[in-house]
């Protein structure tokens, strides 16, 4: 089943382990590669068509760089594959909404420029995400040409997150961008995170993304407009795929608390080390966060940042709790009242 087409756009053992003998033999299988409101785009290898939106989320939402086994005849969704990894924000507004971005991406590059928007904080925000979402986080630091001393820079990006590889370049060299080529082999797809203006365009274009198919598709608008939509999904000529995202700027991170853990696992073993595991890190006596950050063996800035996104999940995670009791709830009190109805009909 893993023909060069499917592969070539991101099919890996990881999904094909999902699939039975009989299934690997004859099934359909197609990635989603954007999302229309009534209709969902997929491309599978007899290249890209469309399904409605009812025939592809029989199981449930579905994302950008979702997996779909359909059926014989390609026109309805049988299973979504298992994800390897997705990436989800909270969505604007009050409600913790969360908000899926992407799917099945194995490495997520981090983009910032080495100037203005160099930004520890903002870098440990992005690698909690890539780190709840199960994708490996690679930092690229782009417009090394215009930045005086690289290197301390990327010795303070480096000390973010242990083993986090740290890629500094000029986003406009093919050249450079040829040492990322380690993760955009055949069956690896990538995804770029970053402020807007940090190169992360410049950089899909260095790395040599293509469009998956030829031709813009055309389609009409809600006016009868016609406007060209662009593609999610690029191939890479390393053999791997690039998949777009929405502009992800400023965000907050929803129920986050396993990626919040393994980005801060300096801090937490400090705060480990207080002698009340309640410990407030005020006043209390044996408090390991206070006597670590008076050395400076625990960094002030880590310390307020890791305060800050922890504090920041807890209570998405809390009001996304919130929002599903009173979904259950709700859901309850319609189930009772029609189990009510059907006895009242003597249905049962
Ligand atoms: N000098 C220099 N300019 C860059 C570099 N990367 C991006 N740019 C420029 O920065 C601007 C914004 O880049 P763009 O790729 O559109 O950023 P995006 O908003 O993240 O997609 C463009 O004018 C690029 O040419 C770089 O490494 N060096
Ligand atoms: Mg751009
Ligand atoms: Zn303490």
């Amino acid at each position: 089943m893993t023909t060069p087409t499917l592969r070539a756009i991101g099919w890996n053992t990881f999904f094909e382990d999902q699939l039975s003998e009989a299934e690997l033999g004859s099934a359909v299988l197609a990635r989603v590669s954007a999302h229309h409101g009534s209709q969902v785009a997929l491309v599978g290898e007899s290249g890209e068509f469309r399904l409605p939106v009812q025939s592809a989320e029989v199981f449930g939402k579905v994302a950008v760089g979702d997996w779909l086994l359909l059926n014989d005849t390609g026109d309805r969704a049988v299973r979504l594959l298992e994800r390897q990894s997705l990436l989800s924000r909270k969505a604007a507004g009050e409600e913790a909404k969360p908000q899926m971005i992407v799917a099945n991406v194995n490495t997520v590059f981090i983009v910032s420029s080495c100037n203005e928007d160099f930004n520890l904080s903002r870098i440990e925000r992005y690698l909690a995400m890539t780190l709840q979402a199960g994708a490996t986080p690679v930092l690229v630091l782009t417009k090394a040409d215009l930045c005086e001393d690289t290197d301390a820079l990327s010795q303070r990006a480096r000390e973010l997150h242990a083993g986090l590889p740290v890629i500094v370049m000029d986003a406009r060299s093919a050249e450079q961008a040829s040492e990322l080529a380690a993760w955009c082999g055949a069956g690896q797809s990538v995804a770029l995170l970053g402020s807007s203006g940090v190169g992360k365009s410049t950089l899909a274009n260095a790395l040599g993304a293509g469009e998956l198919a030829t031709g813009g598709i055309r389609e009409k608008d809600g006016k009868g407009r016609h406007t060209t939509t662009s593609r999610s999904l690029h191939l890479l000529p390393t053999g791997g795929v690039l998949v777009d995202n929405p502009g992800v700027r400023e965000f907050q991170l929803r129920d986050c608390e396993a990626g919040v853990a393994d980005l801060f696992e300096d801090v937490l073993e400090v705060i480990a080390a207080c002698k009340f595991s309640d410990c407030a890190h005020e006043a209390e006596p044996g408090c390991a966060v206070r006597a670590a950050l008076e050395s400076g063996a625990l960094d002030e800035r880590r310390y307020a940042s890791y305060l800050k996104l922890q504090e920041e999940q807890e209570r998405n995670a809390r009001t996304l709790a919130k929002r599903r009791e009173r979904e259950q709830a709700k859901s309850r009190s319609y189930k009772a009242a029609i189990d009510r109805k059907r006895r009242g009909r003597g249905d049962e």
